[in-house]
């Protein structure tokens, strides 16, 4: 098929659609609806497309009052009614959420839908071991296949130190270094990259995610910017999260530089990831071992055998005390706002009744 026209006229199956979301729909919906994949949001107003192509619609007034995690983000698959209403959304394959930046606990829907998360760095000062294990940690949670894409490996005579650190991640780990500017990322991304899959791009400002979604769709479609020369820190260049449609099939989710990762309500993934030291802690003489000095602890044993390393041990301690703390500042928040919930349907009940 012709690489444009297939760009403007996708099947609901390029677009990633699946028994998964076909399941959903009953008869009455088959007939009345068609489904439409969110591709941007700009506060209240969507840019879907469909197997009719690409449209523009505001979310419906009563949607405004659903909780954060009930809101369409980039990636969600909406029902659209014969008017090109929305009429509901499709229960998520896959979604990745963060705590919000701010001093209130507000969660962040960062994507929906997503099949592999490609963890971008690049092999310059941008390079953490622990950052990366975050974005492993809510990859794993959301159970998406995480990649790392190393960037800028034209940049280092050589990026095998770089590979090496990141695969002692996680054993079986893809890590892959790359030019993101060279038309042969194609062939090292390629495996990802592929009709109906979506790969959502995530990292710090300026490690060349946009840079991917460019080279990788042959097209300047995101705007991308330079770093800071002393310090290797982006400019924030992108400020919204959207979805594009790759010329050779699959799909690609663009989104803004973190400047660091909150997890939130992650505490699966933070187990799968570390789950040699939650092994090793089983033999600790306490089950509530905080693996902190204390008499037995089989973890901080480890770490002086050097069988365990220590900054690994930091970062999980570290994920796990922030885990408390957003679960604890969510919950306290979904309980004020049933209260408030249930305030206002009393309030709009009386209202009713004079
Ligand atoms: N030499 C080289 N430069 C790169 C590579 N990847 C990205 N760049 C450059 O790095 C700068 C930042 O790239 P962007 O694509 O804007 O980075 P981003 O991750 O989208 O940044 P934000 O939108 O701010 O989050 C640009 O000047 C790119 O040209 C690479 O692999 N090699
Ligand atoms: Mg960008
Ligand atoms: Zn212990």
């Amino acid at each position: 098929m012709n690489k444009q026209v297939r760009k403007f006229h996708p099947t609901l199956q390029d677009l990633g659609w699946s028994h998964f979301f076909q399941e959903q729909l009953s008869p009455k919906e088959c007939e009345t609806t068609v489904p439409c994949r969110v591709f941007a949001l700009n506060r209240h107003l969507f840019e879907g497309v469909g197997a009719g192509g690409r449209l523009q619609c505001p979310l419906p007034q009563a949607w405004r009052h659903f909780p954060e995690m009930e809101l369409p983000t980039i990636g969600d698959w909406l029902l659209l009614d014969n008017q090109g209403q929305p009429r509901r959304m499709l229960e998520r394959k896959s979604l990745f959420k963060r705590m919000a930046s701010g001093r209130e606990a507000k969660l962040q829907l960062m994507g929906a839908n997503v099949d592999s998360l490609f963890i971008v760095s690049s092999c310059n000062q941008d390079f953490n071991l622990s950052r990366l294990e975050r974005y492993l940690a809510l990859s794993l949670d959301a159970e998406v296949e995480p990649v790392v894409v190393l960037t800028k490996a034209d940049m280092v005579g050589d990026p095998s130190e770089f590979l090496a650190s990141a695969r002692s991640l996680r054993p079986g780990l893809p890590v892959i270094a790359v030019n993101a500017k060279d038309v042969r990322v194609h062939e090292k991304l390629h495996p990802w990259c592929v009709t109906g899959q979506t790969v959502a791009l995530v990292g710090s400002s300026g490690v060349g995610k946009s840079t991917l979604v460019n080279t990788l769709s042959s097209a300047n479609i995101q705007e991308t910017g330079a770093i800071r020369e002393n310090d290797a820190k982006g400019r924030h260049t992108t400020t919204s999260r959207s979805l594009h449609l790759l010329p050779g099939g699959g799909l690609l989710l663009d989104s803004p530089g973190l400047r660091e990762l909150q997890l939130s309500e992650c505490e699966t993934g933070v187990a799968r990831l570390f789950e040699e030291i939650e092994t090793i802690a089983r033999r600790c003489r306490y089950s509530d071992c905080r693996h902190q000095e204390e008499i037995g602890c089989a973890v901080t044993d480890a770490v002086k055998r050097n069988e365990l390393d220590d900054r690994r041990l930091e970062n999980y301690l570290k994920l796990l005390r922030e885990q408390v703390h957003a679960t604890e500042a969510l919950q306290e928040k979904r309980r004020r706002e049933k209260c408030s919930a249930k305030t206002y349907r009393r309030t709009r009940e009386q209202k009713r009744q004079e």
